[in-house]
């Protein structure tokens, strides 16, 4: 059973249809298993509740919590860049940014030679981010100050970048609490479906005329 039935996220009331959406997670490689499992969590989510396509969500990863806003900020910045130059680029000329990735080093959306530069067009910008990672607290302040960083780091994106992004990161005192919270333990929830859900729904809300 789901710890907190009574006041975890309550379904939205209207529709979470994040069909026309490009979602990106950013995750963290600390704690990894534990990490992955909220990743896939979020993703599933997104997939199989919220219509969003699977190649409309990208993933990347960065080493640690401390990085997640950084990394957010960038990858944001940059599909907005590279959505404007696909908007301009009439004659469909090669953009000089698809060769960023964080983690490839021989990116999928880099044509091939000879391929027709129709081929590098650009995609969307993200709608949403969700920053997921796992903090442990061990024996220094080093926990406190990284917390402490990465909640006013990631809220500061969202609100700077315009782009909602989702605090999908643990803050927890022990192993078996981010296990619970991960859904791994057997008792607890998956927390990442909620924050699937929750970007999905905040890129719509993004976007909606008011
Ligand atoms: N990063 C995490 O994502 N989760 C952790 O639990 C975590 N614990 C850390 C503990 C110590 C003592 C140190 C030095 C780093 C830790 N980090 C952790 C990594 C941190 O977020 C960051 O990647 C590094 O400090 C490099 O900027």
């Amino acid at each position: 059973m789901r710890d907190g039935d009574h006041h975890g996220l309550q379904a939205s009331e209207t529709p979470v249809d994040g069909s026309n959406l490009r979602i990106l997670i950013v995750h963290t490689r600390w704690n990894l298993p534990i990490v992955k499992a909220l990743v896939e969590g979020a993703q599933k989510t997104m997939i199989e509740v919220n219509n969003v396509k699977p190649e409309n969500i990208v993933v990347e990863s960065v080493p640690g919590a401390y990085e997640l806003p950084f990394a957010a900020h960038k990858l944001i910045e940059v599909s907005k860049v590279r959505a404007a130059d696909g908007a301009n680029d009439l004659m469909g000329s090669v953009n000089l940014l698809d060769g960023l990735n964080l983690n490839s080093p021989k990116p999928a959306s880099t044509p091939a030679a000879g391929a027709s530069p129709a081929a590098s067009k650009s995609k969307k910008a993200f709608d949403a981010v969700i920053c997921i990672g796992v903090l442990i607290k061990g024996s220094t302040m080093h926990f406190e100050y990284i917390c402490e960083a990465v909640t006013q780091g990631i809220m500061r994106v969202g609100l700077d970048t315009g782009i909602p992004v989702v605090f999908g990161v643990l803050t927890c005192l022990t192993e078996e609490q981010a296990l619970n919270r991960a859904g791994m333990d057997g008792k607890g929830h998956n927390h990442g479906e909620d924050w699937g859900t929750g970007a999905v729904e905040m890129a719509l809300l993004n976007t909606r005329q008011f």
